[in-house]
């Protein structure tokens, strides 16, 4: 006699799709929640650090392609909660949480953005780390998140690319907008690893996503990727990354690298890094001053009902 769980293991072993109306293991749901609605918060508090940057972009050009990408960011955060609302959570109780400082969203966006070239950084690092991430996510065993992903990960590249751009023309430019590249990749390149998480010997979830599919590529294994796809761009670049112990180990067939800071990386996961504050207050302002919206799109699906019936 097979129990539930089992079956459900077969499905997902079967390379199955996982889709709402199927039963669950309850862990399954929980962790599907936690992880897209982590996703979902890290799309929209991290047009925080770019949306920074748009009233200063150097040309209507760039200002053009910046707002663009700001708002591909708003789009994904919609799909996603989409996809986690599937599950059966509500998006207003989402909004809750990640607004008491009990649902996280991803390290990388409580770093400040001081300069020019850290819309280049921001695009090449951490679109970059975001896209080797979620490519894999693509195939995620449950249907919805996997479908939200194919259309984010077409537009991340884009976004990849258009950062990449920014750096390549400040690298051939002054000696000072070359130095700028240079102090930006020497900011985010660490804060990039760290957006993997913990090694896998430390990660919590890791294995039973695995199990699940969910996650199909474990944490150290998606940063060795994402090393090893930087490292020749970087080169390309002209540029150098802020790492004594990276290099080629011809053995293993992948860049070796030095110790993320574990300690700076917990302490901004839990609430203490640079701009944690005031990413998190500017949220729950914006979502307040939005009020009104959200009564009027209310008031008039309320309106529209009545006069159906
Ligand atoms: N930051 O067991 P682990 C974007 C937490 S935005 C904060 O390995 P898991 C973009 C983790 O949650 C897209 N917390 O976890 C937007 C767990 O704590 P809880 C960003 C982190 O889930 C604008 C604990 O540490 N991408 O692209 O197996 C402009 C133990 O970790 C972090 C995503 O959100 C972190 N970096 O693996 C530009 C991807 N790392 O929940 C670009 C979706 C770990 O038990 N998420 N923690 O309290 C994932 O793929 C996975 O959740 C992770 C972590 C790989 C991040």
């Amino acid at each position: 006699m097979t129990t539930p769980e089992e079956k459900f293991q077969a499905l997902i072993d079967a390379e199955e799709k996982v889709e709402p109306p199927d039963w669950m293991p309850e862990g399954y749901r929980k962790n599907l929640i936690r992880q897209i609605a982590q996703h979902a918060h890290s799309e929209i508090i991290g047009m925080q650090p770019e949306g920074n940057w748009i009233s200063r972009a150097p040309t209507l050009h760039r200002k053009a392609i910046l707002m663009a990408k700001v708002q591909d960011e708003a789009g994904h955060g919609l799909y996603l909660y989409s996809a986690a609302e599937t599950l059966g959570v509500k998006r207003d109780e989402m909004q809750e949480l990640l607004h008491q400082g009990k649902h996280k969203y991803s390290s990388i966006f409580n770093y400040p953005t001081l300069s020019w070239a850290d819309m280049g950084a921001i695009g090449w690092l951490v679109d970059g780390a975001a896209i080797t991430n979620q490519v894999m996510l693509t195939r995620c065993s449950y249907g919805p998140y996997a479908r939200a992903m194919v259309r984010i990960c077409k537009e991340e590249s884009f976004h990849q690319r258009q950062g990449y751009e920014i750096l390549i023309r400040l690298c051939q430019g002054t000696s000072e907008q070359k130095e700028m590249a240079q102090d930006a990749l020497d900011r985010w390149w660490w804060p990039s690893l760290m957006m993997f998480g913990p090694h896998d010997s430390e990660s919590t979830h890791t294995e039973q996503s695995m199990e699940w599919k969910i996650k199909r590529v474990s944490n150290d294994d998606l940063r060795q990727q994402f090393v090893d796809m930087t490292v020749p761009q970087a080169e390309y670049l002209g540029l150098e990354i802020p790492d004594p112990e990276l290099r080629w180990n011809p053995e293993r067939g992948h860049y070796d690298f030095g110790e993320i800071d574990w300690e700076e990386f917990w302490r901004v996961v839990k609430g203490n890094g640079p701009m944690n504050r005031e990413r998190l207050e500017h949220k729950v302002r914006a979502w307040e001053e939005g009020t009104w919206v959200r009564e009027a799109a209310a008031a008039h699906a309320a309106k529209k009902a009545a006069r159906a019936a």
